[in-house]
């Protein structure tokens, strides 16, 4: 739920990137990091560098200043992909905004991409999301790995209610801030809405 400080002018939105093990959500946060970074904001970036794998979550605000006069900043948090960490990912979904879902298109990975799908929909609902009409995002990773999957095969597969969704190379950063683009632009339309 995007906290909104009047007095300030400002509004504070909590974005999602969940999807299976090592489909590339840290590399994503990294990317954008190192290329979005506004140079105003302090930087604190909570992001484990040392090990490959999220244990619990990587964290990374941004500040991208003003749309229609109202300062708007990003929290960015990514939630381990291990599926018996599901308790983690319970309590970073808490009051998110939107999801992006990082699915890995390499062909192996088929089974891991929906187990995590079907996970990671389970927690919404449970935390009384509707995952239809929530701001949600599909990123296809990896289009670069050597036996991948058609989009179309993933979409059949992934993409039940035709989302927005993005090709990517995350590894390169190819497709990473279209993906970012795509789920802030709908989060700040679904706020509007409502107002
Ligand atoms: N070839 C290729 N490798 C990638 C790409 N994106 C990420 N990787 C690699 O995949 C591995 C896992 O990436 P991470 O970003 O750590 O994956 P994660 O989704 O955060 O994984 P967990 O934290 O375990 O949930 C790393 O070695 C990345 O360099 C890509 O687009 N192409
Ligand atoms: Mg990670």
């Amino acid at each position: 739920m995007s906290f909104i400080n009047y007095a300030a002018n400002e509004i504070t939105c909590k974005i999602v990137y969940c999807g299976p093990s090592c489909a590339g959500k840290t590399t994503n946060m990294q990317w954008i990091y190192h290329n979005l970074q506004n140079q105003k904001s302090n930087g604190i970036l909570q992001l484990p560098f040392d090990i490959e794998r999220t244990l619990f979550f990587d964290f990374l605000p941004l500040d991208l200043g003003k749309v229609q006069g109202i300062n708007v900043k990003f929290h960015l948090y990514s939630v381990p992909g291990e599926l018996n960490l599901k308790q983690n990912r319970k309590i970073i979904l808490n009051a998110v905004d939107g999801i992006v879902f990082i699915a890995d298109s390499s062909s192996d990975k088929k089974q891991n991409n929906l187990d995590s799908l079907k996970d990671i929909k389970e927690i919404l609902t449970s935390l009384g999301y509707d995952i239809k009409k929530m701001p949600f995002v599909f990123q296809y990773n990896k289009r670069d790995a050597q036996d991948i999957m058609d989009v179309s095969e993933m979409r059949l597969d992934l993409n039940q209610y035709q989302n927005i969704d993005f090709q990517a190379q995350s590894i390169q950063g190819e497709g990473v801030l279209k993906t970012f683009k795509g789920i802030s632009k709908l989060i700040l339309d679904q706020i509007q809405s409502k107002n």
